[in-house]
């Protein structure tokens, strides 16, 4: 395992092993069964490229409404536990003496991104966001707590943890590309990005 610090992002590559991986996996399968994978739309009417759904007591959920943390998926049901084994990692690198109040799941097909923006709908920002990445690499891009300015860049390979604490909580982040079929864990390929957070 390699830790490296980019711009306050504590990124430990090769956190978890193949079984982890593979374990990881089955476990989200059984929370997507009971909250299935959406495509949220932005509050300006944009369908995004990234599925998403949750589990956990929140979920983050974006409409025409607006982005906001809601106890029931866009469906109507409860969000499913956050599994024990997505806990373990929480645990193990957080440094947080809270639980988690919602697992983020979100799933890159072929194509899709997301742009750069703040993680700012939590309350409590001394809260750490933790990252596990699954599958395909991704182009992870970090900047600014303020748009604009100089950004750098790292790939996330499956079975990378990263931590968003402290100085890096504010910092505009966002994922540029995918290298579709570079990770033979998903059988369709595609990338699963797990982000664990404190909300209230
Ligand atoms: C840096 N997800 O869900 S994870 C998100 O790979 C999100 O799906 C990306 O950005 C993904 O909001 C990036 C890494 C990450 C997550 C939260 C952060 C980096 C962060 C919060 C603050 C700074
Ligand atoms: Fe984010």
């Amino acid at each position: 395992m390699t830790e490296v610090l980019l711009r306050g992002v504590r990124v430990h590559h090769g956190f978890l092993d193949r079984a982890r991986q593979e374990a990881l996996v089955e476990s989200l399968r059984g929370c997507l069964r009971q909250a299935p994978l959406f495509h949220p739309v932005t509050p300006r009417g944009k369908r995004m490229s990234v599925a998403m759904s949750a589990a956990g007591r929140f979920g983050w959920v974006t409409d025409r409404k607006g982005y906001r943390y809601e106890e029931r998926h866009p469906d109507g049901m409860p969000w499913p536990e956050i599994p024990d084994d997505v806990l373990e990692i929480w645990n193990a690198v957080s440094g947080s003496a809270r639980a988690p109040e919602c697992c983020l799941i979100n799933w890159y097909g072929d194509g899709a991104k997301m742009g750069l923006h703040q993680d700012r709908d939590e309350i409590d920002f001394s809260e750490p966001v933790v990252s596990i990445s699954l599958g395909d690499e991704a182009l992870f891009r970090v900047g600014n707590d303020t748009r604009g300015g100089k950004t750098e860049s790292i790939w996330l390979r499956s079975g990378d943890v990263a931590v968003m604490g402290g100085e890096a909580r504010l910092r505009y982040h966002g994922i540029d590309r995918i290298r579709h079929g570079s990770s033979s864990l998903l059988p369709q390929g595609g990338r699963i990005n797990l982000t664990l957070r404190v909300v209230t």
